[in-house]
């Protein structure tokens, strides 16, 4: 049997929800062996993140040489990179390794408005990591702050999408949530389709960690030999289920459901 693995380069996020917590379920109920290098501690529940806890670059860059040098990995993802510093020696040790399948979730603030990417990190992203992408993931105030446009319009995420493309990802998607369109749609780009793939809006106070786990879901997708339009597209059937079947656990934004998507494949 041939063991498809997916590592995390992310932030931990006690409640389960998002982080590291989202990926490793979502690597699993999609097959892949999931590893992760961690690279901040948040402590963190339903109603909010209440510290947050880097670890230093040694710590980060020594989990990855871990992996790097006995495990290898078929794909990875980035979730909370935190600093420029962070960004760079993550970028420098994928390109090290020679890494492909890389999927960049650019993480910039919780929910509750917590910061979780300083502001000067924001040129690292675009120098260091965006040219070693296959695909990045963002939303659309993360885009507004990548490509420095406003975007209103779905022509405008054409736009931006390209901007991206031209900063180096080989692939884009543009994450429709944000926008106050009756349903979402997220916007695919691979420098020669672009799709406007549409599905239902959720009303929902449970969204915690749904980048996370969509992003995640690529990885896996990716790990285990999957095109990238398929791993979007499986992706994001994934996430609809997990907002869909909620769990309803805490007081606040509660975790969506990373076993519904498997769960239903049951049924
Ligand atoms: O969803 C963004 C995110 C990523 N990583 C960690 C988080 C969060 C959101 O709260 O806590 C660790």
């Amino acid at each position: 049997m041939t063991i498809s693995k997916a590592l995390t380069i992310a932030g931990s996020d006690s409640g389960g929800g998002a982080g590291i917590q989202a990926d490793l379920k979502t690597f699993q109920e999609l097959g892949a062996y999931g590893m992760s290098a961690i690279t901040a501690v948040t402590a963190q529940n339903t109603l909010g993140v209440h510290g947050v806890y880097p670890v230093n670059i040694e710590g980060i860059v020594q989990q990855i040489d871990a992996i790097g040098d006995d495990l290898g990995t078929d794909a990875l993802k980035t979730g909370m990179l935190f600093s420029g510093e962070v960004i760079e020696a993550v970028s420098e040790r994928i390109h090290h390794y020679g890494w492909d399948n890389i999927v960049v979730d650019p993480v910039m603030i919780a929910k509750g408005g917590a910061k979780l990417l300083q502001d000067e990190a924001v040129r690292a992203l675009k120098e260091k990591l965006i040219p070693l992408t296959s695909v990045i993931t963002p939303n659309i105030p993360e885009a507004e702050v990548l490509t420095e446009m406003k975007i209103t319009s779905l022509n405008d995420r054409k736009e931006a999408a390209k901007h991206l493309m031209d900063m180096g990802a080989k692939a884009v998607v543009i994450k429709g949530g944000h926008a106050d369109d009756k349903e979402v749609i997220d916007l695919f780009f691979d420098g020669t389709t672009c799709e406007e793939l549409v599905s239902p809006r959720i009303e929902t106070l449970h969204t915690h960690g749904t980048g996370c786990t969509f992003s995640a879901a690529i990885t896996a997708q990716l790990a285990i030999g999957m095109t990238m339009r398929d791993a979007v597209l499986t992706a994001k059937e994934f996430i609809r289920a997990a907002i869909e079947d909620e769990i309803g656990i805490g007081a606040g934004h509660g975790p969506t459901n990373h076993w519904a998507y498997n769960k239903r494949g049951e049924k």
